[in-house]
This record gives structure tokens, C-alpha cells and sequence, in this order.
């Protein structure tokens, strides 16, 4: 458990990401409470240092003993390094919030939104999870939905930008897309097929049951985060040519009527979303208005005329902020809340 205290040692792992970045970022826009930074990446990193409060912070390589003295720590350098180090963390006395898929299934480790189920951070036990970012922009916009009309099922069909999988992809969009243009011959790298100018229905790794990895974990984390195992949802998850945010086009049934004004009232009166829906104005989320926002912005809110009870939206969030790293400090700011 978190000790009150006036301020915190806290330590970013993976602080050279596209994640880490934003998360060492966001701690100084919102005046964390923040007594001393530490950074950590790969060897490969060694020599670099990291701005923040205009001080250079230099960049460290993980040991048994980093963690001594920290407090909490957000890790970001994948499932690999989450599973050896972030018991290690644990052990040091330190909290960790957790951005990688290693633990977020595990009973015994809370997987969190602040807005959505914030009272699961009682029963950590050292580490808490950071849900996938499509999970997290999807269960803020459904949840008071939930709470009002009980959602009995989700079909959910994602648009991912590919920060989704880090500063690689990044480039290998940008690149492709400059040698296209420039008559050039492509590589691919990070992703199986061309990126620049195509869409990819291929999101992690494809599992036995047909489905990639990346939509179950939107089926089984929506479940979990929503307290609810008996919502049932299934997901299409794509890759796009955009740099930042995914966008989602949600289609829910629920068990109680609710007109598409209702939904909008709902969403408006809720924390972290914006309703962004005047169709008649082309008003809608767009990533490249959604860039660099905090909340989750919600439009094209209709009923689906096909069945009883249906809805239908499009959900849009920056996947670098809400997806990961705003959602990881928010988690921090909430456990501050509640220490003792
Ligand atoms: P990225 O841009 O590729 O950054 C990876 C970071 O991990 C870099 O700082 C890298 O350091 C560091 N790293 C790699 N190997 C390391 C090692 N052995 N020891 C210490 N640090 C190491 O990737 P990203 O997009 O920021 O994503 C990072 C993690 O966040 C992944 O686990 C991903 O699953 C998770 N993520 C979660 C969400 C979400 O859905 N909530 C969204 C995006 C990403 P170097 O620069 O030195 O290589
Ligand atoms: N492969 O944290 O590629 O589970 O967009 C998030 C994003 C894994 C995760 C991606 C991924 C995660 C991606």
C-alpha cells in the first residue's frame, strides 16, 4: 500500500517509449507530486537523458536493487521486462502500475480506468494493471451506460494508429509513406504488410479460436474492468494509417430502451467524455482533433434500427494518453487519494 506523504520518488521504465515519453510528460503537466524522478530503458539507451522540470534526468539500466527507495513505479517496456521486474519492484516496497498485457488477467491484480471501477485499487497487493488502450476508451464511454440501461452485448470493430505498437512503427509509417511518394521501394518491418495507404485487420498475435490476441484482450478486459462477466462482446481489431488515437465504431444492445438523446445525456453528465456530435455540421471525433486530449470524445450516436434495443456510436481517444500513459498517472494520482 501506498504511504500519504507530501511527495513521491517515482520511476518510469521504458521512459525512451512512445509511452514513456507521454508519461513523463503528463507527470509534469499535472504537477505530480513528484520529489525526485528516475529513469530506466534499455542498454541501448544508456548516455541519453530525459527532460523534465527542465532538469536532465540520465537514463538508467534496471538491477535488483533499482527500485530501492522509489515509490511508485510505471512501467512501459513491454510484457517481458513487466514479468521479471515488476515483482522485483513489488519487493522493494515499491507500487507498480503496469502498462503491458504480462498481468492484467492475473485474479489477484487489479486491471483499472479510474472513471469506471477506481475501487478496485483497494485490494492491490503491489501491482496494478493498465488495461489496452482500445479497452480503456471504449469501457469510459459504456460504462454509464451500463449503470443506467444494462449493456447485454458489444460488437466493436477498432481503427488502431500505430503509436499503438511504439515509436518503430512510427517511423515504418512515416518511411513507407515518404518512399511511395518519392517512387521508391518499400520495407516492412514492424508490421507483416504495407501500412502507408492500406488497412491491416491483423492487430498482435492470431490465437487458435481465429480471433488476434488484441481482440481478446478487448473481450475479456471489457468483462473485468466492467465487473460483469456475463456482458458479452466480440471485436474486429484494425490497424490504420494514422499516427495517433484509435477510433472505434461500438455497436451495443441493452436491456433497457434508450433513445439516442438519452445515450448523449448520459455521456455529457459523465467523467473524462466529450460529446462531440452534430453530424449536421460534420461535427464528429477525428484523431487529428482528438491528438493530445485527455478525454475520450463520443459521436455519430444513433439507435440501430436492426434490433430491439440497439445503439450505435464512434468512440475516439489518443491511445498515448487516455490508452496509456494519462490512464497509468491518473491510476497513481487516485492510489495518492487513498493512502494513509
Ligand atoms: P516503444 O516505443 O517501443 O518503447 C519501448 C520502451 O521499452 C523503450 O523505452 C525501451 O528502451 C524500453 N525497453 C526495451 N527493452 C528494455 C529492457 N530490456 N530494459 C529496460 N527497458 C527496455 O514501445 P511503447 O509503445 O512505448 O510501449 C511500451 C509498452 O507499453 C509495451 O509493453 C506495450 O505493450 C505497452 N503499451 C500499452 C498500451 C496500452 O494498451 N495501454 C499501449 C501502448 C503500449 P530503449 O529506447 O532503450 O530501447
Ligand atoms: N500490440 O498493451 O500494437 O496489450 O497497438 C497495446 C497496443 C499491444 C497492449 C498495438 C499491442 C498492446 C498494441
Amino acid at each position: 500500500m501506498l504511504k500519504r506523504k507530501d511527495s513521491y520518488v517515482v520511476a518510469v521504465v521504458g521512459a525512451t517509449g512512445a509511452v514513456g515519453e507521454e508519461m513523463v510528460l503528463i507527470l509534469e503537466e499535472r504537477d505530480f507530486p513528484v520529489k525526485e524522478l528516475r529513469v530506466f530503458a534499455s542498454e541501448r539507451s544508456l548516455g541519453k537523458k530525459i527532460e523534465f522540470r527542465s532538469n536532465e534526468i540520465p537514463v538508467e539500466t534496471l538491477n535488483e536493487d533499482s527500485f530501492k527507495g522509489i515509490d511508485i513505479a510505471l512501467f512501459s517496456a513491454g510484457a517481458e521486462r513487466s514479468k521479471i521486474w515488476a515483482p522485483v519492484a513489488v519487493r522493494s516496497g515499491c507500487v507498480v502500475i503496469d502498462n503491458s498485457s504480462q498481468w492484467r488477467m492475473e485474479p489477484d491484480v487489479p486491471l483499472v480506468v479510474p472513471e469506471v471501477n477506481a475501487h478496485d485499487l483497494t485490494w492491490h497487493k503491489g501491482i496494478i494493471a493498465n488495461p489496452n488502450c482500445s479497452t480503456i476508451q471504449m469501457v469510459v464511454a459504456l460504462k454509464p451506460i451500463h449503470d443506467v440501461a444494462r449493456i447485454k452485448r458489444i460488437v466493436v470493430t477498432t481503427f488502431q494508429s500505430v503509436s499503438g505498437t511504439g515509436k518503430k512503427a512510427m517511423d515504418e509509417l512515416l518511411q513507407q509513406t515518404t518512399d511511395l511518394l518519392n517512387f521508391r521501394d518499400i520495407k516492412c518491418n514492424v508490421y507483416p504488410h504495407q501500412i502507408a495507404f492500406n488497412v491491416l485487420p491483423h492487430i498482435d498475435k492470431f490465437l487458435e479460436n481465429g480471433y488476434t490476441k488484441e481482440e481478446m484482450k478487448m473481450v475479456n478486459e471489457t468483462k473485468k474492468i466492467m465487473g460483469d462477466p456475463s456482458i458479452r462482446v466480440t471485436a474486429t481489431t484494425v490497424r490504420v494509417p494514422v499516427f495517433r488515437c484509435h477510433s472505434e465504431s461500438v455497436n451495443i444492445e441493452t436491456e433497457k430502451k434508450l433513445t439516442a438523446n438519452e445515450v448523449r445525456a448520459i455521456l455529457a453528465g459523465a467523467p473524462g467524455i466529450i460529446v462531440f456530435d452534430a453530424p449536421e455540421k460534420n461535427v464528429y471525433p477525428l484523431p487529428v482533433h482528438v491528438a493530445g486530449k485527455d478525454e475520450v470524445y463520443v459521436g455519430r450516436v444513433r439507435e440501430d434500427e436492426s434490433v430491439e434495443n440497439g445503439i450505435n456510436m464512434w468512440i475516439v481517444a489518443d491511445n498515448l494518453r487516455k490508452g496509456a500513459a494519462l490512464n497509468a498517472v491518473q491510476i497513481a494520482e487516485k492510489l495518492i487519494e487513498m493512502a494513509s
